[in-house]
């Protein structure tokens, strides 16, 4: 008898249409059978990667107050077969061996799918997100996350693009916040990773006396099994840890015009940043920045040219956060719709290093804007927040669109979407 083709519940116009409206997380159901993805077990990715070594991130299993963060972690390389073997506690996993599997988690993660089967690139097609409305995105604008039980990421949101997430081996455990907690979450720049703001707060062991304010932040918990994908919408904050023994995940962040924005206000960050930790001092040994950040010289010159340029700058505070904050006002001219004014100001929150408060400073977002951006059109991106006339759907497709629109309540997270 020939196979049935299972139905999907959305077809991928239908799916790229709801995530264009989505405001709120929410998990898709049934969307994914038939990927050849959901192959990639740990154990298949061994036989795939054969002795191909990759970095494992390596965490203590303790009970602290204070988020582990990845500067203080510990990291090792080796194949994905000693990975296995040293999960079931056997013998030959390299250098595994310093780390005894009952104290410590392991975390292939952020892994560029590109990169780790530049030799394979057939494989990037087991990855179908063209499925989710995304043409032709594939395995090639993916990740991998490869984990053992406890492996976590600490709480922080990306300043760019939003995110769907396959679950393939496992399970993990998303704690999601809105961007309007962001204060609630006491955000840091430190340690200083490009385009990833962290929380101050281990979210699952909070300590109410430092951190009073993260008791009214609103979390959204959902546990991500094999074959579902998780929708995260722009500058939602994750803490994500994995429950399962060993979980696999394949991510995809799709870029979104309003990152426009955020990218200068990144580079900026990056550049001040690399500024303060490149001059050698007593206080500066600690491992906060990313030695990957340091090549940074040309920007460097150009933002101290500007900041002597601009002393009446009225938005330029060396205090914020790490303690420095310039504010540049970025391709919010002419806006004055409420969608626009609330983006605004959820910006604003998120990077104070954005508003300037005189005609120089937007001068110098202009400036920004034209040579870093090589002036993509900045501004509000009218596909991504509802509007009146986008409220106009395919026929058929409110019933099943109230499904999804049930998942933005957590306590409707696992819904199944019936047809
Ligand atoms: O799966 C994880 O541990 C973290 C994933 C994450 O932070 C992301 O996809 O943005």
């Amino acid at each position: 008898m020939a196979a049935v083709t299972p139905i999907k519940p959305f077809s991928p116009e239908e799916t790229r249409w709801i995530l264009d409206h989505l405001q709120h997380p929410a998990v898709f159901l049934n969307m994914t059978q038939g990927w050849p993805v959901l192959h990639w077990t740990a154990q298949h990715l061994s036989g795939c990667l054969q002795d191909r070594l990759i970095r494992f991130r390596l965490g203590r299993k303790e009970a602290t107050n204070a988020p582990l963060f990845e500067t203080q972690c510990s990291y090792i390389e080796a194949n994905v077969a000693q990975f296995l073997r040293w999960t079931q506690h056997q013998t030959d996993v390299g250098s595994f061996s310093e780390y005894p599997c009952s104290e410590y988690w392991a975390y292939a993660d952020y892994k560029y799918i590109t990169t780790l089967f530049h030799d394979q690139p057939s494989m990037f097609e087991d990855v179908k997100w063209s499925e989710f409305g995304f043409e032709g995105r594939t395995g090639k604008e993916s990740t991998l996350w490869i984990g053992t039980q406890g492996a976590n990421t600490p709480c922080h949101l990306d300043t760019y693009g939003c995110n769907l997430v396959l679950q393939v081996q496992g399970r993990k455990r998303w704690h999601l916040f809105p961007p309007e907690d962001t204060a609630k979450l006491y955000p840091t720049r430190i340690p200083y990773e490009e385009s990833s703001v962290f929380s101050q707060v281990h979210v699952l062991r909070p300590d109410p006396r430092k951190f009073p304010q993260f008791q009214g932040a609103r979390a959204h918990t959902v546990t991500l099994e094999p074959g579902q994908v998780l929708y995260v919408p722009r500058h939602w904050w994750h803490y994500v840890e994995s429950i399962d023994p060993i979980t696999v995940s394949v991510n995809s962040w799709i870029e979104l015009e309003v990152d426009d924005a955020a990218r200068v206000s990144e580079a900026v960050t990056r550049t001040v940043v690399c500024a303060l930790k490149s001059v050698p001092s007593d206080d500066n040994a600690d491992a906060w920045l990313n030695p990957t950040e340091r090549n940074v010289v040309m920007l460097l010159l150009l933002v101290v040219v500007l900041l002597l340029l601009l002393p009446r700058v009225s938005g330029v505070h060396f205090a914020q956060l790490f303690g420095v904050d310039v504010r540049v006002e970025v391709g919010h001219e002419g806006e004055d719709d409420a969608d626009a004014q609330q983006e605004a100001a959820e910006q604003q929150e998120l990077f104070p290093l954005r508003k300037c408060h005189t005609k120089s400073g937007l001068f110098f977002g202009v400036f920004l804007k034209r040579y870093l951006l090589q002036s993509s059109p900045l501004g509000h991106n009218q596909n991504y927040h509802v509007s009146e006339r986008d409220r106009e759907q395919p026929a058929g497709l409110q019933h099943r669109l109230h499904a999804v629109r049930s998942l933005e309540d957590k306590t409707a997270y696992r819904k199944p979407m019936a047809e």
